[in-house]
């Protein structure tokens, strides 16, 4: 018998794989989660995790690892020098995203403040596809200042434009010419962006920004914690890369850059650890002699050895096209099922998470009275479901006027953690958002009452202004 199968034509996203291990979760009651969230300042970061029932506060480190790399984790060769699994992960960086040399760090952000270190200089100019809260510090404590240049379409939630991560040529040349090509340290270019909703850039984009760069001599820094997610959308959206595998997408994306900053903890399926990987020799002995300062030994830059054997497997995982298919799937049917009931989201959906628009979802509360922020306990008080705030509060304040930033997104990120949830708990999910836009005009401001100098928005408390 002969069937004429093309496997994804009427084959929805179902995950590749199988659950073989499960981890018990709690029902909590209203009284229990009203308590939980006064008592942490109505800030999702302050919930124990015992109290949280569906937890879409980051998919950063909360990925469900498989069992190769739960085997992989005895395999860790704990030498404090040269271990195994470092060369292992050598092998894997060089293999799949193409960059010559490695220096581990314990996370994404130890990878920044060393790369910041090195190559940013007091006074220097940082442009890049929109702010990361950590990046932006670390290029901040460097003496930089960092310049938002994503095209507009970016920070319009409604605005469909298939790559919102893209960059706006003409502000990074109005930088350049307005500073000089000298005083930018280097263009920062994330894949997928994550402030924007978790949206692509597009090779043709990133092509042309090379282009740019190479002559003026500005160099590229990728920030590649999503990759393979971006790869995923310039296969579904870009012309001429619908045959090409998300493996071989992720190494041009990586060959038009001049090294980048990794956060393991979300595409490469784990749940600690990072990397810097750069082309030039002469950063790469900068930054190994620097890691030993901050991170650790180069070998191993503040991981375990099995930490370093995880990541590597993940890493080869993390670009298989079956995989990223379901991954991204799973966070469009959440967004399309809300979609369906009109609730305000970012479109199109990104690649992480669903991002519901603040700003729409409570016009009533103005944005000094933290929207996002109030939308996010709302939604833990209704079903102990967390998020986060992403809007004012995560965007700081301006390091010279010390006044709040006003970014024109004001969202609430339902972020999904990789291989963890499956579709019923996407539809709690669509139920309890549903439960509170019913109930919105009861959803007030807050105030805040502690605010931390640094990332305010991971220690600090609010009190409901009613
Ligand atoms: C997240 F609320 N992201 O999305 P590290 N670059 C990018 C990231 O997404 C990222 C890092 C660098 C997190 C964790 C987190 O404001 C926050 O391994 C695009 O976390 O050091 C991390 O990588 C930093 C949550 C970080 C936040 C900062 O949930």
């Amino acid at each position: 018998m002969e069937l004429d199968s093309n496997t994804y034509r009427r084959r929805s996203w179902a995950e590749p794989w199988k659950i073989k291990m499960v981890e018990h979760v709690k029902m909590t009651t209203y009284e229990e989660r009203k308590k939980a969230l006064v008592e942490a300042g109505f800030n999702t970061f302050l919930l124990r995790s015992g109290d949280v029932y569906i937890d879409l506060l980051t998919d950063s480190g909360t990925n469900a690892m498989s069992d190769r790399q739960w085997a992989g984790l005895m395999l860790g060769d704990e030498a404090y020098a040269g271990s195994e699994n470092y060369y292992h992960l050598e092998d894997a960086i060089q293999k799949y995203y193409g960059y010559k040399y490695l220096v581990p760090t314990h996370q994404g952000r130890g990878a920044e403040n060393i790369i910041s270190r090195i190559l940013i200089k007091q006074g220097d100019i940082v442009p890049g596809n929109m702010y990361f809260t950590t990046t932006r510090l670390h290029q901040e404590l460097s003496g930089g200042t960092f310049k938002d240049i994503i095209i507009d379409e970016a920070h319009d939630p409604e605005s469909e434009y298939p790559f919102k991560g893209n960059v706006d040529l003409a502000k990074l040349d109005a930088l350049v010419d307005e500073y000089g090509a000298n005083r930018i340290s280097y263009v920062s270019i994330a894949t997928t962006v994550n402030m924007a909703g978790g949206q692509p850039i597009s090779l043709a984009n990133l092509r042309e920004l090379r282009a740019y760069c190479l002559q003026h001599g500005i160099r590229i820094i990728h920030d590649m914690t999503r990759v393979a997610e971006n790869a995923w959308f310039i296969k579904q959206r870009e012309e001429g890369y619908a045959d090409k595998s998300v493996a071989e997408i992720v190494k041009e994306i990586c060959s038009l850059t001049d090294g980048a900053t990794m956060s393991a903890k979300k595409d490469a399926l784990v749940n600690i650890g990072g990397f810097l990987a750069v082309n030039d020799y002469d950063i790469f002995e900068e930054a190994r002699n620097l890691v030993v300062v901050y991170e650790g030994l180069h070998t191993y830059g503040g991981m375990s050895g099995r930490d370093m054997e995880a990541v590597a497997i993940g890493i080869e995982e993390s670009v298989q096209d079956d995989h990223i298919r379901s991954r991204v799937g799973q966070v469009e049917y959440l967004g399309n099922r809300l979609l369906a009931h009109d609730i305000p989201i970012v479109k199109p959906v990104g690649s992480h998470g669903v991002f519901l628009d603040a700003k729409k979802f409570l016009p009533h509360v103005p944005q000094i009275s933290f929207p996002a922020q109030a939308l996010a306990a709302a939604i833990y008080l209704d079903s102990g479901i967390r998020t986060m705030e992403r809007g004012i509060v995560s965007a700081g304040r301006d390091k010279l006027t010390g006044d709040h930033y006003y970014p024109k997104l004001e969202l609430v990120r339902l972020t999904i953690p990789r291989r963890v949830y499956t579709q019923a708990h996407m539809d709690v999910v669509v139920e309890s958002i549903l439960e509170v836009f019913d109930q919105r005009n009861r959803v007030l401001g807050l105030k805040m009452v502690y605010e931390p100098k640094y990332l305010r928005f991971f220690q600090a408390r609010f009190e409901s202004l009613g």
